[in-house]
C-alpha cells in the first residue's frame, strides 16, 4: 500500500464520486473526504478548477498527484494497491472496456436521467433519449450478469465498482428490477463485499 494518504473530493449524491470512495473502502485504504458541494457551483470556483479544470468530482489527491475522471482514478488506485484491477490480461482488458461502457452508456442512461427527473430542465425529447439508453444499459447489464456473477470474471474488480455507482441508483432515475435478477443478485452481491459503506457513510454531508 502506498504511503501519502488519499483525499477524495466529492459529494455524497454523486455517484461518479461513490467509486473511489466505495474502492477505497473495499480495499481498506483510508481517506479523507472534502464535501464540494456541487448544488451551490462550488466546482465552478477558480480554487477548485485549478484542481479540476473540468470542473466535476470526484478529485482525489495522492501526495502531489492529483487524479480526476471517476474510471482513471479507479484503475490508479488498483494499481497503487493492486486489488480489483483483474486477474489477467483478458481480465484486465474487459475492465477496460466497461469502464469506457459505464460513461458512455449507464452514466448518461441512469446517472443523467435521475438528475433531470430531479431538477427537470430537459426537454421530453432528450429525457426520453435519456431513458431509452438507461433501459439498454441495464439490459446489457442484465445479459453479462446472467453468465458471469461480476462483470469482468469471477471475482470484482473496478468495473464492477464502476458500474455500482450508478447501478444502484436505478430507482431514483425510475428504472425497476423487474426482469432483472441477475442485475438485482449482482447488486447484492456488491452490497455483500467486505468493507462495503453506502454513498452517505463514506461521504457525509455536514
Ligand atoms: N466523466 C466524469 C463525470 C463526473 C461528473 O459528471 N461529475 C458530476 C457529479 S456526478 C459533477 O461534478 N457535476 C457538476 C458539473 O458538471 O457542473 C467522471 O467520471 O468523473
Amino acid at each position: 500500500m502506498s504511503s501519502p494518504p488519499y483525499v477524495l473530493f466529492g459529494h455524497p449524491r454523486s455517484g461518479n464520486a461513490y467509486k473511489p470512495a466505495l474502492l477505497f473502502a473495499l480495499c481498506d485504504v483510508p481517506f479523507e473526504f472534502r464535501l464540494v458541494d456541487v448544488g451551490a457551483g462550488e466546482q465552478r470556483a477558480p480554487e477548485f478548477l485549478r484542481l479540476n479544470p473540468f470542473g466535476q468530482v470526484p478529485v482525489v489527491t495522492h501526495g502531489d498527484r492529483t487524479l480526476v475522471q471517476s474510471g482513471a482514478i479507479l484503475q490508479y488506485v488498483a494499481d497503487d494497491v493492486g486489488r480489483f484491477g483483474g486477474a489477467d490480461a483478458d481480465e484486465r482488458q474487459r475492465v477496460r472496456e466497461w469502464l469506457l461502457w459505464e460513461q458512455d452508456t449507464l452514466f448518461p442512461g441512469v446517472g443523467r436521467t435521475r438528475f433531470f427527473r430531479r431538477v427537470g430542465g430537459a426537454g421530453p425529447g432528450l429525457l426520453e433519449w435519456l431513458e431509452q439508453l438507461g433501459e439498454r444499459a441495464l439490459a446489457q447489464l442484465e445479459a453479462r450478469l446472467d453468465a458471469s456473477p461480476f462483470l469482468a470474471g469471477p471475482d470484482p474488480t473496478i468495473a464492477d465498482v464502476a458500474a455500482f455507482g450508478y447501478g444502484h441508483l436505478h430507482a431514483e432515475a425510475g428504472f425497476d428490477l423487474d426482469g432483472r435478477p441477475a442485475f438485482a443478485a449482482w447488486l447484492d452481491r456488491v452490497r455483500a463485499l467486505p468493507g462495503f459503506a453506502p454513498a452517505a457513510e463514506l461521504m457525509p454531508a455536514p
